[in-house]
Order: structure tokens, then C-alpha cells, then sequence
């Protein structure tokens, strides 16, 4: 039986190590996942993804944690991914986060996976797109990204994510800071977290100030205070979160969503899928090499191989004149 196969049928059965190994031939970029994927077809459905990102410390372990036992508490399966871009390891993660997820470890319908995709084309979105689709297919009705880095991953999981919320804490929410990691705009919930220490309210201020000198937009970015670690405001974090699927849905932004997200996955496939191809024929042919060491420069050797294999993906501007 191809091993796919077997991964489809652990799949059916609900036995989740069939989806770790499923998740581990995803970030080996291991082509037969496609075929994995095709023989589940009938179970394909989007879970729904919440994004949580921001600064070091703030405390999006700990809220991801208690999202995890809200959605218990209603039956709801949760799967979680911490997404670490430095890291080029899978599998594994962080002593602290790995403490506190304990707790769910005898839960079957837990399941929290930290995934490393350094060296990826694609970085974190590749590996964890797909990912996120074979948790649905297993049948999670939801999936927890939490960033570990910083930087790029955060529009990165903005982009991936239903509804991004951006961990903030008292003190930490001035405004240059905010501004500069290009945090707004992908903000669909703000969260200050740690509102039991002193400045909560101002915070909760300054993003308020900032949004209103921003333009008027169709969703106005919902703003909540949890204390994570006494579960303090998680109840009117899921409301923030479920007036914005609400939203998404009526407003039709959800599907639209939907579609430019599949055609980023596309268009990444057509990269990775090219690149594999142009290595292959750079290594199989001599004279191209010999090409590139004359030339000095890539172009035409580039052109010459998408004319070999489909040459209209030069773009226009790049072409060869004449
Ligand atoms: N005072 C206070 N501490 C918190 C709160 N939430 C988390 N912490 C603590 O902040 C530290 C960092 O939390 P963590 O969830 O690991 O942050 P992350 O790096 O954003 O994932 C830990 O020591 C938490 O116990 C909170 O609401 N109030
Ligand atoms: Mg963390």
C-alpha cells in the first residue's frame, strides 16, 4: 500500500500520529502529500485560523493556552501551531510552552505541533498552510498560530491566519514602536495582555488615538483586555474574535480572503516547482553553466530555461529585447 495510503486511512481512523507524520512530510516538502491530500478530499474543510503575534513576553503562550481550554469548554477540537522561523527544527518546543501545553497532552482532540522552516522557499506560510489544511482534514475545527519570531513571520501569519491579533502590553504600546513593525494593519483584534499591571488603560488609549488617525476602514479593529494568566478577558477576546468572522462572512471578505490566499499557495507552488526544475537542468547542463561564468550575469540563462519549460513566465520587463 503506498504510504500515503496509510496515512489517509490513520487519518479516518482519528489516530493524530498519522497527522504529526503527515505534518513532518509537509515541511520535507515531500511531494507525496498531494496524494495524501487527494485521498481525503471528502474531508477537506477550513478550520478556522486565529493568528496570534507580537513582541516577545507578551504573553501569547499563556493566551494561546487559555484559548485552547475556552474552546474545550464547548467541545471544540483546537490544534496549535507555534511557528519559530529561526528554528530548523520540527517537532520539538519551547521548554516553557512545552510545560504549560502538559496539561493537554492526555486530550485526544489537542494537538500542538511547533514547526521550523528556515530554508524553506516560502519560509513559515508553505509548511504551515499546508499544514493547517491536513489539521483540517483530521478534523479541527480550530488551529492557533502563535509566532515565535519577529519581523516578517508576523505579516507572514497575518496572512494566513482568519482573524490576526496583535499581543500588546502596558507600557510596551507606544506608539512609534507600533507604527514602525507595521503592526496596525494587520491588526484585527488588539490585545493587552497583562492588564493587571499599571498603564492598561492608557494603552488600550494610545491604540484607540492611533486608530482614529488611521483611515476609516470596513472593520474597525476590536480592542480587548485579558489578564492570560488568570484567564481574565479571554471571554470577550473569542466575542472580539467571533464579531470579526461574523463580519468577514456577512462582508463577503472571507472568501475573498480565501481566494487570495489559495493564489499566494499557487503562485508559491510555481516558484518552488520552477526552482526545483531550473537546479535540476543547471546541474544537467554544461553549457549552460559555461553560459551563466561567460554572461556574468543570470537573465539569459533564466530565460533560456523558462523557454525550455514554459517561457512565458519571463516577465515582460525582463525579456530579452530584439
Ligand atoms: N502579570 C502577568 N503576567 C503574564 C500574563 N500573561 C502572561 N504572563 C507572563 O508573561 C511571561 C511570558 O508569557 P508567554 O506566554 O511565554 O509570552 P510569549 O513569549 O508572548 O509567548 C510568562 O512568565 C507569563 O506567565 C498576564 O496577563 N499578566
Ligand atoms: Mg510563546
Amino acid at each position: 500500500m503506498a504510504p500515503e495510503r496509510d496515512l489517509a486511512a490513520e487519518f479516518r481512523a482519528g489516530n493524530v500520529r498519522g497527522l504529526a507524520r503527515a505534518i513532518t512530510l509537509v515541511e520535507q516538502r515531500d511531494p507525496s502529500v498531494r496524494h495524501l491530500l487527494e485521498s481525503l478530499a471528502d474531508r477537506i474543510r477550513r478550520p478556522y485560523v486565529l493568528g496570534f503575534t507580537g513582541a516577545p513576553g507578551t504573553g501569547k503562550s499563556t493566551l494561546v493556552d487559555g484559548v485552547v481550554r475556552l474552546l474545550r469548554g464547548w467541545d471544540l477540537s483546537v490544534a496549535v501551531i507555534a511557528v519559530d522561523p529561526n528554528s530548523p527544527y520540527s517537532g520539538g518546543a519551547i521548554l516553557g510552552d512545552r510545560i504549560r501545553m502538559q496539561r493537554h497532552a492526555l486530550d485526544p482532540r489537542v494537538f500542538i505541533r511547533s514547526m521550523g522552516a528556515r530554508g524553506h522557499l516560502g519560509g513559515v506560510s508553505v509548511a504551515s498552510r499546508e499544514a493547517i489544511r491536513l489539521m483540517g482534514a483530521f478534523g479541527f475545527d480550530f488551529v492557533l498560530l502563535e509566532t515565535v519570531g519577529v519581523g516578517q513571520s508576523e505579516l507572514e501569519v497575518a496572512a494566513i491566519a482568519d482573524t490576526t491579533l496583535v499581543v500588546l502590553t502596558p507600557g510596551l504600546g507606544d506608539g512609534v514602536q507600533m507604527i514602525k513593525a507595521g503592526i496596525m494593519e494587520i491588526a484585527d483584534v488588539f490585545v493587552v495582555n497583562k492588564a493587571d499591571l499599571p498603564g492598561a488603560q492608557r494603552t488600550v488609549q494610545e491604540i484607540r488615538n492611533m486608530l482614529n488617525m488611521g483611515p476609516k476602514q470596513a472593520w474597525r479593529p476590536q480592542i480587548v483586555q485579558t489578564v492570560a494568566s488568570s484567564g481574565d478577558g479571554l471571554d470577550d477576546l473569542y466575542e472580539a474574535v467571533d464579531r470579526h468572522r461574523t463580519h468577514q462572512e456577512a462582508s463577503g471578505e472571507a472568501r475573498a480572503q480565501e481566494e487570495a490566499r489559495l493564489k499566494d499557495e499557487a503562485a508559491d507552488l510555481v516558484a518552488e516547482w520552477a526552482r526545483g526544475e531550473a537546479r535540476r537542468l543547471l546541474d544537467s547542463d554544461p553549457p549552460l553553466a559555461r553560459r551563466l561564468l561567460e554572461d556574468r550575469t543570470p537573465y539569459a540563462a533564466a530565460e533560456e530555461m523558462l523557454r525550455q519549460r514554459g517561457g512565458s513566465l519571463v516577465p515582460e520587463a525582463a525579456r530579452a529585447e530584439g
